[in-house]
């Protein structure tokens, strides 16, 4: 399989995070990647290729332009205030307040957030920027024929909202792709989303569409990040009624329940019939994933790969999260080697 990669992902490096009432290290950090990378190579899974940059118009299919404006901007405003730590946001337009734009860097940052989870560093929009590109490369080797791609995505994007960025996540990889997939002419893609957490970003983009399937199995947001969608009576809205799939699940769920999940997914977008299919590729399901709580072991990503390409679709592998370091590259390698059989 061809891998897509990008080394400007080291250029996002963000400092701390938030997590049980103390400042951590951010556990989205670039070794995740450099892991996935070597695991590619230790195999050899393929031919590992630089992006080719298709520049912001694909982008502009999914985000406002007024948040890639934001995005983009941010850290030179950051920088001219004499300032050299992540910025990071602290007011949002919750109930109660007014969801307007301010002025002031803080106030919009604010407003382009949904948690304190995505900070901007120095290189973030940069190194964002290269994974939409990489995405967008590996969909293009697609259109060209190839039957499956991984592009190897940090920092990750399913949580990235049309003008939102949170959780870790700036840009919406997988739905950049997707868009693309659409507008060179296929009719129907589907997204399946494994990462542990709710796609919420990808969810809301397509919710309101028929041409994006998306159907996510996640810890159940009654108790899990991002604890606000995901939730199994979202089903899609107007045109979109009927294509919008959640199967969440309860916490400690193994294989037994999170295959049973899968199973159902996998008829789901079977039927569906899409011309191509993404894969939101989060292994933070893994038993020692140190921010999650499903018990997947090494050897269920196999089967997971193999299920997946048991619906002979053109598959679309984009990488998200997985926390566990030292056993990233070896879970994630292994959907895509269960895949390839
Ligand atoms: C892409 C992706 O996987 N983003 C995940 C963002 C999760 N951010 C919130 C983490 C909260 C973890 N709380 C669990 C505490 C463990 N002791
Ligand atoms: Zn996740």
């Amino acid at each position: 399989m061809l891998t897509l990669y990008s080394d400007d992902h080291h250029l996002h490096h963000g400092r701390c995070e938030l997590i049980d009432g103390e400042l951590k290290p951010c556990f989205e950090m670039p070794s995740r990647a450099d892991h996935v990378l070597q695991r590619v190579k230790d195999q050899a899974l393929g031919e590992v290729r630089a992006p080719t940059d298709f520049g912001r118009a694909p982008i502009e299919r999914i985000h406002s332009a007024d948040y890639l404006a934001f995005f983009e901007g941010a850290w030179a405003r950051w920088a001219k205030l004499g300032k050299d730590g992540d910025l990071l946001p602290f007011t949002w337009p919750a109930r109660t307040l007014r969801g307007v734009l301010p002025d002031s860097l803080h106030g919009q940052l604010g407003y382009y957030s949904f948690d304190g989870g995505a900070p901007i560093t120095a290189g973030t929009w940069r190194a964002a920027y290269s994974a939409a590109q990489v995405a967008l490369s590996a969909q293009r080797a697609m259109a060209d024929g190839a039957r499956s791609a991984f592009a190897l995505c940090r920092p990750p994007g399913h949580h990235a909202a049309s003008d939102l960025m949170g959780g870790y996540c700036y840009l919406n990889n997988a739905a950049i792709a997707a868009q693309a997939f659409l507008d060179q002419g296929a009719a129907r893609v589907a997204i399946l989303d494994v990462d542990y957490h709710h796609g919420n970003g990808t969810q809301s983009i397509f919710y309101d569409r028929a041409d994006v399937l998306f159907a996510s199995i996640h810890g159940d947001p009654r108790f899990e990040f991002p604890f606000f969608l995901g939730y199994a009576d979202e089903t899609g809205a107007g045109a979109g009624e009927g294509f919008n799939l959640n199967l969440p699940l309860a916490a400690g769920s193994a294989w037994d329940a999170w295959g049973a999940a899968l199973e159902s997914a996998c008829q789901r977008i079977a039927a569906y019939a899409p011309d191509a299919l993404i894969v939101s590729l989060g292994v933070d399901t893994f038993k020692e994933d140190p921010i999650s709580q499903f018990k997947l072991d090494s050897p269920d990503y196999l089967r997971m790969g193999e299920r997946i390409a048991r619906l002979g679709k053109p598959t679309l592998f984009v990488m998200e999260g997985g926390y566990a370091v030292a056993e990233i590259g070896i879970n994630a390698v292994n959907v895509l080697e269960g895949f390839e059989g």
